[in-house]
């Protein structure tokens, strides 16, 4: 090889890195809304996370892509979607998908840690921050917890410091493409700080409550929190 085409690759690949480490934490506009494509968990392909705590938690192994983990599915179609914000807040809501849409859409890459024992590194979710969702239902003092909602009476119970954090969403597009059917389209919540479990499918309603209501997994032995980095699997 000439020198002339070592050269040519050395600049594509540190070409490349620029890339992949300008994306992290970039901010741009787009049509219609905000998007931000940050890697909210790690800053890059790091081993550890901005918190200090590992970038895989204790016992997990990695995937490549998210596995279907089955679940009772609702209706798919964006058309059927509504999102109640309902229980402790100010300002009761009833959102459709186009009005979800339009609330400020993020594109975040998040870790995913399913209790079973994989990980998912990155998955590139877009939708809407839940806090942004707080923000216009105004959660009242009174509201320490979260319960997610979901077709056919699945729930899942998060406090509120956590289903507020910057990387809580609620998610319609998965790895640029809208969310498949078997991941809970067409909305899902993503906690990803926070066992999968916790990540309700086929998303109805967001209710804030003051006393902790153990969802559906954890009326059947799973720990009420979940935090990964704790192990906390079961009760
Ligand atoms: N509505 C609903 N949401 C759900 C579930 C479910 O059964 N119903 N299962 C949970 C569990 S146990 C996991 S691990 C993740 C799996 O998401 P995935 O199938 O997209 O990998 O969804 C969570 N959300
Ligand atoms: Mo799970």
């Amino acid at each position: 090889m000439k020198p002339k085409d070592v050269t040519a690759i050395e600049a594509l690949r540190s070409r490349r890195r620029f890339v992949r480490e300008a994306a992290i934490g970039t901010t741009f506009v787009a049509l219609g809304g905000l998007y931000v494509f940050a890697d909210a968990a790690a800053g890059g392909d790091g081993e550890m996370r901005p918190d200090g705590r590992p970038r895989v938690p204790p016992g997990q192994r990695l995937l490549k892509a998210l596995k279907p983990m089955g679940g009772e599915p609702g209706s798919a179609l964006r058309q059927d979607f509504r999102l109640s914000i309902s229980g402790e807040v100010e300002q009761p809501l009833v959102l459709d998908f186009e009005q979800l849409a339009s609330v400020g859409v993020v594109e975040l890459g998040l870790d995913v840690h399913c209790v079973t024992g994989w990980s998912v590194l990155g998955a590139r979710f877009k939708g809407v921050r839940i806090s942004e969702l707080a923000a216009k239902a105004r959660p009242k003092p009174s509201a320490r917890h979260v319960v997610f909602e979901a077709a056919h009476g699945y729930t899942a119970n998060v406090p509120i410091r956590e289903a507020l954090a910057p990387e809580s969403l609620v998610a319609f597009d998965l790895d640029g493409q809208p969310l498949r059917g078997p991941h809970g389209a067409p909305v899902r919540g993503v906690v990803p700080n926070l066992y999968f479990w916790k990540s309700a499918k086929w998303l109805t309603g967001i209710r804030f409550v003051q006393r902790d209501e153990p969802g559906y997994w954890e009326r059947r032995g799973y720990n009420n929190h979940g935090d990964p980095w704790r192990e906390e699997r079961y009760a």
